[in-house]
């Protein structure tokens, strides 16, 4: 009874909404067949409740109590039979001081295991990587991996540290969490900080065990009154529910907050006022949280108020934050993401280059700033595109140390409405060598400090996880999440090996399951380049609203700079010294040769750096316009597979997560068509060159809704005008005006996919209904808006376009097809075609 009991709660504790994660502690196959290979009691060495070690245990008895049904005993010192000794290296040593010869150096947060026979030590060089050696035995153990081993780790890097960009209340510029798909803020409510802190810790614990040692915690576009006294509380409740898991909280500041808050008449930060302003700050948070990590800072950017408003430097400004930090012994991450949109003119400037702005900003300034400062720098010059070269700013600080920032967050790739595994892209970027003097420099040995030297670099990780139980809104995203602290440990491990080990402990051992998610995270990232922005041109999403859906004339012609200067004859940013922007002459002499050159500029990045006719031949022998035609095509047609693909799994997971997944799949695979269809109209009507292969505009199988029999529905013509097939839709006529649009088929008679395009605004939940010859075929609901975490819009553009299928419809030549559609609130059921598809056809 007691063990049917005990299995019970097992299976509670691993219901699959995803808040688990990839710490469900699932039951190996086959557990019980290795029993004897486990230990059958813990000894925590040092453990104090509410610290690592103490945690360590816990996780020892709750990993291996549902990993193999093995309960375990908690002791504190060896009991007989097999153990788990868990502790740091300094208090292992204490008890037993011979063994010290026989142990290796371990760095900072580093650890040590030994399995033997059922014997486990787990030895840490503090207690959180005692922490760190306990999950990675669970992790080992959970997939089924039992036999003896010795191991050494310690991070790459010291700085591990991960942003949310949670803002203080809801309503802010981009809701709760800015860029964030995953629900409201685990952190922050109505201005303050939330009273049950539950998902913070738990948020935590998955973080520790993916070896991420911080958390900033409100955005970096900070409202002044985190710092408020009863905010400041607050935060220190936030530490105390990491402190368990050894990850310590990093607080964003807003640089004007001397006025804001202080009530001061200026935030010049070499003002003694201001100074001993931020000193009170300094003092009063670590009177409340002592081991308090930092802060992070974003001045000067995009509004966010800074050191330049008073003519000081960007060192300034970190120092003077660094030198109230430095009796604490905390550090500050300052990041580079410094540009003034309001001097960016395309029109008049030729040369005008947000991509400069970094490297000139911080130019002259390596040696200015404080010991406890660390850059933390974009990975791309730009902000997270699909593919951007390393940010050459990497290459100009060499005693100040830097930090690469990931985005965990699909901001520009796809919202986490469509899968796309981050990791092949982030490793082909730390594997890039930048030649320093003409030495191999990749980024991942500047940002390890191994290239340079300096003590403190390392990874910061914008990840923006929510209240959602799936974390990030998307099961597959927490592949993502669980890459980016693999990498920061450990930038050598491969993409499909860390995906192996994610997919084992998230979803089991099936080899099938593993096929299928590793096939199809492999081809996300390319698939989704290329249905988005190929060549280097960026992501050609709406950058001016929700950064989700296709817009490509969205790009130009703002002061935000990310500009593809596309006309009529030629596309491409002209970043080269010769002619243009002068941006590769940022890199270090062998790169920028390689980039101001066309030739030896490697084709993915070409419009990039090159402002080129729409005819220039790339290497593969394509024009520029034919390529984007193709990859388009090619792209959506792999995202249509990731459904059947997905299908397969049917049974083979649970179905709670099955059916959670495949919705996101059928999405992003109608969503991939709206993106082929609109970037490659968008650049056929400003070229005028057709297709070779005659696809685009010519769509045979579509019914444009604009040309049914309307009732009650009206044509509407759609802005952005490719964001509509036609350029036209219908709308209802009013807000309760019940719409019909009515067509005789002309095709043979037989089975058909029938896909409609319509668009899901967030202004209220139309439902359509599909009749063939007056018989239901299917109805569904605008609603997107909560079914998916992506910026929502009001709009009928490329961010709202959907598609619903209803697969193998019987259909006779003459057939009725109708669509009635039913406004809701301000949503007037806008339907843009149908397309009527023999089966199997995707169109
Ligand atoms: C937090 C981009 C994003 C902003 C973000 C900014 C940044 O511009 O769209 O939401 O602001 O980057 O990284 O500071």
């Amino acid at each position: 009874m007691r063990s049917l009991l005990w299995l019970a709660v097992v299976g509670l504790a691993v219901a699959e909404d995803g808040l688990a994660a990839w710490l469900r502690y699932a039951r190996v196959p086959g557990a019980s067949r290795h029993l004897g290979k486990l230990p059958s009691a813990v000894v925590t060495l040092n453990a104090t409740k509410g610290y690592p070690v103490h945690t360590a245990g816990q996780e020892l008895v709750d990993g291996i109590g549902g990993l193999f049904g093995k309960k375990l005993t908690v002791a504190k010192s060896k009991p007989k039979g097999t153990t788990a000794t868990v502790g740091t290296v300094s208090a292992y040593v204490d008890k037993n001081p011979s063994a010290a010869k026989g142990l290796p150096d371990l760095v900072e947060d580093g650890f040590y295991l030994k399995i033997s026979k059922g014997n486990v030590l787990i030895l840490g060089q503090n207690e959180r990587g005692a922490l760190y050696g306990a999950f990675h035995y669970l992790s080992v153990i959970a997939q089924g991996n039992v036999s003896d081993f010795t191991l050494t780790s310690n991070p790459d890097a010291p700085v591990r540290w991960v942003n949310q960009w949670d803002n203080m209340q809801d309503g802010g510029t981009h809701g709760s969490v800015e860029r964030g798909y995953g629900g409201d803020s685990i952190f922050f409510w109505d201005g303050h900080i939330r009273e049950d802190l539950t998902r913070a810790g738990q948020y935590a614990r998955l973080l520790a065990s993916i070896g991420i040692n911080a958390v900033v915690a409100n955005n970096v576009n900070a409202n002044a009154s985190i710092l408020t006294p009863e905010n400041m509380d607050g935060l220190a409740r936030i530490a105390d529910v990491f402190r368990p898991y050894g990850v310590q909280l990093g607080v964003s500041l807003n640089f004007a907050a001397p006025q804001l808050l202080g009530g001061l008449d200026t935030f010049d930060p070499l003002d003694k006022a201001v100074v001993n302003w931020w000193q009170g700050i300094a003092d009063n948070l670590y009177k409340r949280i002592p081991d308090m990590a930092g802060y992070l800072v974003k001045a000067n950017s995009e509004g966010q108020p800074g050191p330049m408003t008073y003519n000081r430097t960007l060192a300034d400004g970190a120092n003077l934050f660094a030198r109230t930090l430095q009796p604490h012994g905390g550090i500050i991450l300052f990041r580079a993401f410094v540009y003034d949109h309001r001097s960016l003119n395309q029109t008049l400037d030729w040369k005008a280059d947000r991509a400069n702005a970094a490297v000139d900003y911080f130019d002259g300034l390596d040696d200015k700033f404080e010991d406890n400062v660390v850059i933390q720098i974009k990975y791309g010059p730009i902000d997270f595109q699909v593919r951007e070269p390393v940010s050459p700013l990497f290459t100009h600080l060499r005693r100040t140390g830097a930090t690469v920032e990931l985005q965990i967050t699909q901001e520009y790739l796809g919202q986490q409405a469509h899968v796309v595994y981050l990791a092949p892209m982030w490793k082909e970027l730390l594997d890039f060598d930048l030649r320093v003097d003409s030495k191999p420099s990749t980024l991942k040995s500047i940002v390890s400090g191994k290239r340079f030297g300096q003590k403190l670099t390392g990874y910061a990780g914008v990840v923006n996880v929510g209240t959602n139980t799936t974390w990030l809104g998307s099961h597959l995203a927490m592949s993502n999440l669980y890459a980016y602290g693999k990498l920061a440990w450990d930038p050598e491990q491969t993409s499909t090996g860390i995906l192996k080990e994610w997919t084992t402990l998230t979803f089991g051992h099936d080899k099938l399951v593993h096929d299928v998610i590793t096939k199809i995270s492999m081809e996300s990232w390319p698939a989704y380049e290329d249905y988005s922005g190929n060549l280097g041109i960026q992501t050609l999403t709406d950058i001016l609203l929700g950064h989700y859906g296709p817009n490509p004339g969205s790009q130009d012609g703002n002061p935000w700079g990310q500009w593809t200067r596309a006309d009529d004859d030629t596309i491409g940013m002209d970043r080269t010294v010769w002619n243009g922007t002068g941006f590769a002459g940022q890199y270090p002499p062998e790169i920028a040769a390689m980039y101001e050159n066309i030739e030896t500029t490697p084709d993915n990045l070409l419009l990039w750096f090159h402002h080129v006719p729409y005819t220039q031949k790339l290497k593969s022998g394509k024009t520029v316009i034919q390529h984007f035609y193709d990859a388009h095509y090619k792209g959506s047609a792999t995202a249509q597979t990731f459904v059947t693909l997905w299908e397969k799994l049917k049974g083979r997971i649970d179905k709670e997560r099955y059916e959670h997944v495949l919705f996101r799949l059928i999405y992003q695979a109608g969503h991939s068509l709206v993106w082929r269809d609109s970037v490659n109209q968008f650049y056929f009507n400003k070229s005028g060159i057709p297709d070779e292969l005659g696809r685009v505009g010519n769509h045979k199988y579509r019914i444009e809704a604009e040309e049914m029999e309307l009732k009650g529905y009206k044509s509407y013509r759609v802005s952005p005008f490719e964001a509509a097939s036609g350029y036209h839709c219908v709308v209802t006529e009013t807000n309760s005006t019940v719409g019909t649009a009515t067509t005789k088929l002309k095709v043979p008679s037989g089975k058909y996919d029938l896909a409609v395009n319509y668009y899901d605004m967030a202004l209220g939940n139309s439902t359509w209904e599909l009749f063939v010859d007056r018989k239901l075929v299917g109805k569904w609901k605008g609603d997107l808006e909560y079914e998916l975490g992506r910026a929502p819009s009001p709009y009928i553009d490329g961010q709202t376009a959907a598609r619903k299928t209803f697969r193998g419809v019987r259909v006779k030549k003459g057939s009725e097809l109708k669509v009635v559609g039913r406004p809701d609130g301000l949503e007037p059921a806008p339907i843009d075609y149908i397309s009527v598809l023999p089966e199997g056809t995707v169109n």
